[in-house]
Order: structure tokens, then C-alpha cells, then sequence
């Protein structure tokens, strides 16, 4: 049997009807189900890359079949995922702030593609396709938007702060930008523990601006840590297009005595391509920063139409010419992995299980009130919370 057939064979038994058990895989294992499909294939990035104070990767990137239908099946589950959450959030199941990825998926696909999950990754709110992507399920995800016991963060964290500590994420955070100083700190520490491993710190083109970027990436290249930068630019800080906030978008270009790589972060192998270059490069060097040229198709949350500060033709135009789950099947289309039906196929498997994650998901009671405070602060610091006379205590965390 071809390599090419048997990655046909796997992608039909994903979509039989069997898909019942699958709601609780995670991205990562139906990657290595079908991993044997392991015929070299190359292929050219449609653009280069362009690079600063380094010379560039190759355009030309090593992948297989069942890599690329991997890309594919995860890129369209993540993405299935996110229409859900916005109809979830419509329908009042989903409260408080939600910020959706749809549009930037091949960032996380193809930053998994590079590294391992003894790699960290740390990203800002937009998070919860990042949490798929280090072998989160959808059922903890969805249980985890409703505000349920069952969810990734115990339901006490919501939609802007998913974590899985266990296979390197630390989240899903809320304040712009903070999350690359702790991201620097956890490349630190795999220094320090002589790990060969390095830290993705993500964050966005708003953020870019930020000083504490530059106080943690002068901190990271004075102590040489394995810390890459991530600017995921989909081009806008909420409303605000990036020209209007930046003197220089030329992101990757930050750094002084940093390197940088601008990537087109709408193809998950050109992402893939250099996140392994960055990854080699910080583990001898230090610091690397990575512009992902990237872009959102929802506004920035859930209480923006998205459709102000930018025009409907620019959202369709993008869509049209560089969308990434539609790049990939026309790659899988041109090498005849699969055909049109089948790719369809799949499509309609991923939104059978996305509809059984979210009935799953509504299973899950509401935490405990008794877990209001738990997991907030760390026990053992001798933490006391007063009323406002000073007088009468709160809670105790001794
Ligand atoms: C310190 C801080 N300032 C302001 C905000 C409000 N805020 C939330 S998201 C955001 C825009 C950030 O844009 P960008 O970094 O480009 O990320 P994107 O939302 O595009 O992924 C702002 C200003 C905040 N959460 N934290
Ligand atoms: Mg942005």
C-alpha cells in the first residue's frame, strides 16, 4: 500500500461513524495514529521569509501525508470549535470575555509540528485553540467556556485563562503582555535545569508595544535564555489598526541584539518551518523573536462586531486568498491525499463531535462555592483576607 493510500485508509476510519469515543482525544493523539504515513514530501512556502540580523530558513520544508491531513483535520477542528463558542456565547452559555482564534489557526498547528510538550508555550487570552494544540480535549475546553467544575481550569478561569500545565501550557492570560515576562521566566528555568528545551512566549501586535517586552528580552539575551518571542500580528489591538499604534510594524525587527524572522503565519508549514529554525537557534543563542503575519476573522471579542475598523471586503479578501485550512486543502487536492468528498467527509465527523463535546460539556456541574478562593493564592504564605473594619476575617489561606 502507498503512503499516499494509507493516509486515505486513515482518513476514512477518522470519519466513520465511530467518532463517538473520539470527542475526548486530544489533537495530538490522532497525529500519531496516523504518523506512519511517512513519506518524504517537500514543499515551497508561497512566501519567504524575511529576516533580521539572520539569515533566513529554507522555503523548501520537509513534511509527509499524514502531516499535512493532520493539519488539516486539527486546523478544522479548531476552527469548528471557535463558530460553536460564538453561538454558545449568543446564547448566554458562554459569559464574561471570549476572545476567538479563527483565522490564526495555522500558528498553533504549525508551531506543534516543531516542538514537544516538554516545550513550553505561554499566550495571552486568545487561547483556546493553543490549549487544543498541547493535547487539550474539546470536552474540557467547552466544559471550561461554560464555566463548569469539569474544565480545564476547574471552571474558575473561563475563556481567557485555559492552562495544562502537564504538557507545557501556562495559559491564558489577561493582562497585555504580561505573559512574556513569564514566559522568559520559564525559559530561565529550563536553563537553570539544564533542560534542551525552550519557551514559546506568544503575544500580539498590540502588545509589541508594550515595555515590558523589551525588559524581558533584554533580560532573556543578557542570560542567553531559550526563549522565543512570538508576535502573533493579525494586524489590530482590538479596534485599533496596527499602523496607529506602532511607529514601526516591522515587529520582527524589534530587537537590537535580537534576531527575527517574519513568517507568513497563515501557512501552518512555513510556521512549522520556523519554529524549528527558532527552537535550534535559542537553544545555542538565546532569544528570537517570530512574526506571524496572521489574522482574525472575528473581532477582537465577543462585544465587537469586528466590522468598524475594517472593512467587510478586507475580512472576505483574506478569507479568499490566504485563508489556512483552505491552503492546506488545496495542497491536499494538488498531491491527491484525498479527494474533495472525503475532505468534506471529515468536516462533517469534526462538527458530530464538536455538538457531542458541547452536550458533554453541559453535563458539568457549576464548582463548589466553597471553591470561590481555591487555587487564587498559593497555601502556606500566611494569606488572611479582612473585611473593611480591618476586624472580621474573610478567608484564611495559612
Ligand atoms: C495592560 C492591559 N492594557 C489594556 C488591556 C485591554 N486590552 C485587552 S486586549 C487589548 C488589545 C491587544 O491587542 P493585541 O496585542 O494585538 O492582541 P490580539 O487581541 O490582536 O490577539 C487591549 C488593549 C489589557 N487587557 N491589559
Ligand atoms: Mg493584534
Amino acid at each position: 500500500m502507498t503512503a499516499v493510500s494509507r493516509a486515505r485508509n486513515l482518513l476514512h476510519s477518522r470519519c466513520s461513524s465511530h467518532l463517538t469515543p473520539l470527542i475526548h482525544r486530544n489533537l495530538s493523539s490522532f497525529a500519531s495514529n496516523i504518523a506512519d504515513t511517512s513519506t518524504a514530501l517537500t514543499i515551497e512556502t508561497s512566501i519567504p521569509f524575511a529576516g533580521h540580523m539572520i539569515d533566513t530558513p529554507s522555503r523548501s520544508v520537509s513534511t509527509t501525508p499524514s502531516e499535512i491531513l493532520t493539519f488539516f483535520r486539527d486546523m478544522a477542528t479548531m476552527r469548528r470549535m471557535e463558530l460553536a463558542a460564538d453561538s454558545l456565547y449568543k446564547a448566554k452559555l458562554i459569559r464574561g470575555f471570549c476572545h476567538l482564534y479563527d483565522g490564526q489557526e495555522a500558528v498553533s498547528v504549525g508551531m506543534e509540528a516543531a516542538i514537544t510538550k516538554k516545550d513550553c508555550i505561554i499566550t495571552a487570552y486568545r487561547d483556546h485553540c493553543i490549549y487544543l494544540g498541547r493535547g487539550g480535549t474539546m470536552i474540557k475546553a467547552f466544559t471550561e467556556l461554560m464555566g463548569r467544575s469539569g474544565g480545564c481550569s476547574k471552571g474558575k478561569g473561563g475563556s481567557m485563562h485555559f492552562y495544562k500545565k502537564d504538557s507545557g501550557f501556562y495559559g491564558g492570560h489577561g493582562i497585555v503582555g504580561a505573559q512574556v515576562p513569564l514566559g522568559c521566566g520559564l525559559a530561565f528555568a529550563q536553563k537553570y535545569n539544564k533542560e534542551d528545551t525552550v519557551t514559546f512566549a506568544m503575544y500580539g501586535d498590540g502588545a509589541a508595544n508594550q515595555g515590558q517586552l523589551f525588559e524581558a528580552l533584554n533580560m532573556a539575551a543578557l542570560w542567553e535564555l531559550p526563549a522565543i518571542l512570538v508576535c502573533e500580528n493579525n494586524h489590530y489591538g482590538m479596534g485599533t489598526a496596527e499602523w496607529r499604534a506602532a511607529k514601526s510594524p516591522a515587529y520582527y525587527k524589534r530587537g537590537d541584539y535580537a534576531p527575527g524572522l517574519k513568517v507568513d503565519g497563515m501557512d501552518a508549514l512555513a510556521v512549522k518551518q520556523a519554529c524549528m529554525f527558532a527552537k535550534e537557534y535559542a537553544l545555542k543563542n538565546g532569544p528570537i523573536i517570530l512574526e506571524m503575519d496572521t489574522y482574525r476573522y472575528h473581532g477582537h471579542s465577543m462585544s465587537d462586531p469586528g466590522s468598524t475598523y475594517r472593512t467587510r471586503d478586507e475580512v472576505s479578501g483574506v478569507r479568499q486568498e490566504r485563508d489556512p485550512i483552505e491552503r492546506i486543502r488545496k495542497l491536499i487536492l494538488t498531491h491527491d491525499l484525498a479527494t474533495t468528498a472525503e475532505l468534506k467527509e471529515v468536516e462533517k465527523g469534526i462538527r458530530k463531535e464538536v455538538d457531542e463535546a458541547i452536550a458533554t460539556a453541559k453535563e458539568s456541574p457549576m464548582p463548589e462555592p466553597s471553591e470561590l478562593f481555591s487555587h487564587v493564592y498559593s497555601k502556606g504564605y500566611g494569606v488572611e483576607s479582612f473585611g473593611a473594619d480591618r476586624k472580621e476575617l474573610k478567608a484564611s489561606l495559612l
